[in-house]
């Protein structure tokens, strides 16, 4: 039987079909009728199948290290934090959410928090991710309402994408706007870093990092100047401050603007001429905008554009946020964030008054409670005396993450809900509640556009997992609140959520599910896709009290000088093929070669400067940490900038722990992190010998070395290795077997397979000065019945094609195979390759990678 469900990742919310075809396996495919895909999947979706098993999942509560039933872990979180409040007040605990919890979850995640509990200590991830973009929305709109949709891009005569590499972050989204400009719309990417999503532009500016106000401001200007401001929408519907206008021209003219982003002025010129002239734009930003100390400036500087010239709530001509989580847009709709209430209402009296008198709640939180920066601090000072972390991974992904280690470990009693065993975060906790996974969970999410969809159930929940919701009500009614908390099941709190919603909203709060709570169990399950709200701002009113937008001043700050010990910008973001912490793509090897180890990107000048050699080892320091990385020289970088991976852990890497370096900083209206620019320093950091270590299933041991980071490979796991100690020392990494061995003293090179009746268990290749071998052959080896005798050759008799990194995911086709193609077959275009491989014609997620090959191909002849 064929369920129709939602991709696990991001925030596009692919529809899905699957067909299980065993206990834990799954057939994926893309739903043709989802609004959001129409059947297409990126390379990450395809690839969901391969993280459906057991491997690696927590599957009974556990006290401490002990396994402990149900009851007994309820009990004691219930207990704790009962006692706590009782002692310390409410607000000596805290729930740290995530916008990978379903929007039933969430609901009663805050509903316990801010209603019964009585604090509004309850941030979530999404504090990371969006709310510069909330606090955007709420200054301009007066709700933190997303006026856009993906038809808008069809609709587009020109894309503006502002600090967002959607090529690889949001796939489908970029195929959407490929096509689009196929059809001769202009695309425009603003990012200091020239990612695959800048390569097929029309025009990239490679702005310096955190000028984006005054890039915008200047386009303000030049829009007002070149007489396409529409002055009836201005006069009708928006509302400024009296200086507003008089100031717009403070950022100066086109050659200091130019000055100010490091920009070329003809450069600078083509894209304010280009939006001048294009009425039907949409502007998309994601994290190149959110994630900065000037977030909230960033996200209205873009806004007031778009008022300005009258380009929102009308088809094709949008500013459009795109959420990141699959459903951090649900987040915001329960109210999620310390800093809302919940269904789009503030802290207002009259909004605490209505919410109170809708749960008929004992103690609502009278105010906004700690945002995530503040709230980890507080943990630190020890004010936080419990805290609940429920589906991310805050060890790895805040900001000054040694810090937050320090204040988990130092907190009484933390407790983690996730669906891994071991993660970093989980290596803090009291207590580990094991949660439903994707698959297993049912219930709703809200994606980028405002598409609520259902997330259906594959398969049965493994061991004693429950879904999170059912988790927090358990804990709620142990705490005394039986009635509030009697759900039982998804349906029950989804028809609670489109009350509150609907409750006493006379149209003032524009987020409203009138219509869609009506029905009985079977009506939610067979729930289509829905958008919610319409087209908001079509009719030129706004959530604010006059009905009017709101033009917002804001100007650009002075960017530091760099420091004489931190003399680099460090910049921090994603890889196409894996997600966030990895624990769910680290199960998949087909998306683990596309990037095997975190690298830091460096401009091929600085790296000549500071004596870093492509593929080396280097350390990236901040004066919060520091972490180690394979050096990658590039040119897409710009000079004095680096960039690094946020994707590894303790667990996958003994370097690359990119959380430790950003600084605990955050935009003063949001709470938004700076995660895009922080001062850092680099310096190359030698090794006497390096290699690799390959073994069937979890059989070798994490190796103890400098440098070691893990990949799911097929039938196993592989560690890159590097190192100046005894190498001797990773043998104990080895299973048991028959061993085979092969030494060069003069290269340093040393070669181990184990076998196991006649099958390979694993090998170790090591050398100081030495070739190593690709690795495709021996990982190929884990799968053969019987070890060839070529083992330690590290390749069958006969010649070998080294692909190089894989850039197609669905066919494993690597660099080195399309680059032979393109030269030998004369391959012209992305169609040819993909006729000639089959890379790109599956998920098409390596499109823009093919397209940059071909660019590279080209220039190398010429
Ligand atoms: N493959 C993959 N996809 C994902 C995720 C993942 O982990 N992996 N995570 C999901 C989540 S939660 C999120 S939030 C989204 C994030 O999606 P994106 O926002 O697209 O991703 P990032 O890589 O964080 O950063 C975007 C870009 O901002 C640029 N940037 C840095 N500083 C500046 C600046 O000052 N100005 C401008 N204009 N640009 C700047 C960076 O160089 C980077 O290319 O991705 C979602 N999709
Ligand atoms: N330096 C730097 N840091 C960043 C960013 C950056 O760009 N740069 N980006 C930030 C952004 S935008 C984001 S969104 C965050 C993401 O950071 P995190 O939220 O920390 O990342 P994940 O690895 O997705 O963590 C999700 C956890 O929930 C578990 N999980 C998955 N499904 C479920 C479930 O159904 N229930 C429960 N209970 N658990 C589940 C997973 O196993 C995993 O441990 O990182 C932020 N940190
Ligand atoms: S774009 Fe890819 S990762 Fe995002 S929802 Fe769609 S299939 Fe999933
Ligand atoms: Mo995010």
């Amino acid at each position: 039987m064929t369920i129709r469900t939602t991709c696990a990742y991001c925030g596009v919310g692919c529809g899905i079909l699957a067909t299980p075809t065993g206990a834990r396996s799954v057939r994926i495919e893309g739903d043709p009728d989802h609004p959001a895909n129409r059947g297409r999947l990126c390379s990450k979706g395809t690839h969901l199948g391969e993280t459906v098993g057991l491997d690696g999942r927590l599957l009974h509560p556990m006290i401490g290290q002990k396994r402990a039933s149900w009851d007994k872990a309820l009990d004691l979180v219930a207990r704790r934090f009962r006692d706590t409040i009782a002692r310390h007040g409410p607000g000596s605990v805290a729930f740290y959410v995530s916008g990978q919890l379903l929007t039933e979850d969430y609901y009663v995640a805050n509903k316990l928090m801010k209603g019964f509990i009585g604090s509004a200590n309850i941030d979530t991830n999404s504090r990371l991710c969006m709310s510069s973009a909330v606090a955007g929305h709420s200054r301009a709109f007066g709700e933190d309402v997303v006026p856009a949709s993906y038809d808008d891009i069809d609709a587009a005569d020109l894309i503006v994408l502002v600090g967002s590499n959607t090529a690889w972050c949001h796939p489908i989204v970029y195929q959407r706007i490929r096509a689009r400009c196929e059809a001769g719309a202009k695309l425009v990417v603003i990012d200091p870093r020239r990612t695959e999503t800048a390569a097929e532009a029309d025009l990239h500016l490679a702005l310096r990092p955190g000028s984006d106000v005054a890039l915008m401001n200047g386009l303000l200007a030049w829009c007002r100047d070149a007489g396409v401001l529409d002055a009836a929408f201005l006069a009708d519907h928006v509302s400024a401050p009296e200086d507003f206008w008089a100031r717009v021209a403070e950022g100066g003219d086109l050659w200091s603007v130019a000055q100010s982003c490091d920009v070329t002025v003809a450069d600078l010129r083509r894209f304010y001429d280009l939006f001048a002239a294009t009425p039907r734009t949409v502007t998309l930003f994601s994290q190149g905008i959110n994630q900065s100390l000037t977030g909230t400036d960033q996200v209205n500087a873009i806004v007031n554009v778009h008022l300005a010239t009258g380009r929102i709530g009308k088809p094709g001509a949008q500013p459009f946020s795109i959420t990141g989580q699959p459903n951090a847009m649900g987040g915001r709709e329960v109210g999620g964030l310390a800093s809302t209430l919940a269904a789009h209402m503030d802290f207002s009296d009259e909004n605490r008054a209505r919410v109170q008198r809708f749960w008929a709640a004992p103690t609502m939180a009278a105010k906004p409670g700690l945002k995530a920066v503040d709230l980890f601090r507080e943990l630190g000072n020890g004010r936080i005396k419990a805290l609940w972390v429920m589906a991310t991974n805050p060890a790895v992904s805040m900001p000054d993450a040694g810090a937050v280690r320090d204040a988990l470990a130092n907190c009484p009693f933390v407790v983690v809900s996730d669906v891994m065993a071991e993660t970093d975060t989980g290596g803090f906790a009291h207590v580990r509640l094991p949660a439903a996974a994707w698959g297993e969970k049912d219930g709703t999410v809200t994606n980028s556009d405002r598409t609520i969809s259902r997330q259906r159930a594959i398969f049965v929940p493994p061991g004693e997992a429950r879904p999170d919701w059912w988790i927090v009500k358990e804990v709620a009614r142990r705490m005394g609140w039986k009635t509030a908390f009697a759900y039982d099941r998804p349906a029950d709190i989804w028809r609670e959520h489109v009350r509150l919603s609907t409750y006493q909203n006379d149209g003032a709060r524009l987020f409203s599910l009138a219509g869609r709570g009506g029905g009985g169990n079977a009506e939610y399950d067979a729930m289509a896709p829905f958008r919610w709200g319409g087209q908001p701002f079509a009719d030129g009113r706004f959530p604010t009290p006059d009905g009017r937008a709101r033009l917002v001043s804001v100007f650009q700050k002075p960017l530091p000088a760099p420091l004489r010990d931190w003399p680099l910008t460090l910049n921090t973001g994603r890889y196409r093929d894996h997600w966030h912490s990895m624990t769910r793509t680290g199960l998949a090897p087909k998306l683990a070669r596309h990037r095997a180890e975190p690298l830091v990107e460096v401009h091929p000048d600085d790296a000549a400067r500071l004596g870093l050699a492509d593929g080396g080892l280097a350390r990236v320091r901040t004066p919060q940490g520091d972490s180690l990385y394979r050096v990658c020289t590039s040119d897409a970088q710009r000079s004095g900038e680096l960039f690094v991976p946020i994707h590894w852990t303790d667990h996958t890497s003994s370097g690359g722990r990119t959380g430790l370096l950003p600084r605990p900083l955050a935009d003063p209206i949001s709470g938004q992190p700076g995660f895009k620019s922080t001062p850092a320093a680099i310096a190359a950091v030698a090794v006497r010998w390096r290699g690799f270590l390959i073994g069937a299933g979890e059989s070798v041991r994490r190796p103890d070395c400098l440098w070691a980071t893990r990949v799911a490979v097929p039938a196993g796991t592989m560690w890159e290795v590097a190192g100046d100690g005894d190498p001797a020392s990773l043998d104990a990494c080895l299973p048991k077997g028959d061993r085979i061995e092969a030494v060069d003293g003069a290269r340093g090179t040393r070669r181990v397979a184990v076998l196991d009746q006649g099958r390979l268990a694993a090998v170790l290749f090591l050398t100081e000065s030495g070739e190593l071998p690709t690795r495709d052959w021996l990982i190929a080896q884990l799968s053969a019945p019987q070890a060839a005798p070529t083992i330690l050759a590290g390749r069958a008799p006969g010649e070998q094609v080294d692909r190089g990194t894989i850039v197609c995911a669905c066919f494993d086709i690597g660099t080195r195979t399309i680059l032979a193609a393109i030269r030998t077959q004369g391959l012209a275009d992305v169609a040819a390759i993909g006729a000639a491989l089959g890379a790109g014609t599956n998920c098409g997620s390596c499109r823009p990678a093919l397209a940059r090959l071909l660019i590279e191909e080209k220039t190398h002849a010429a």
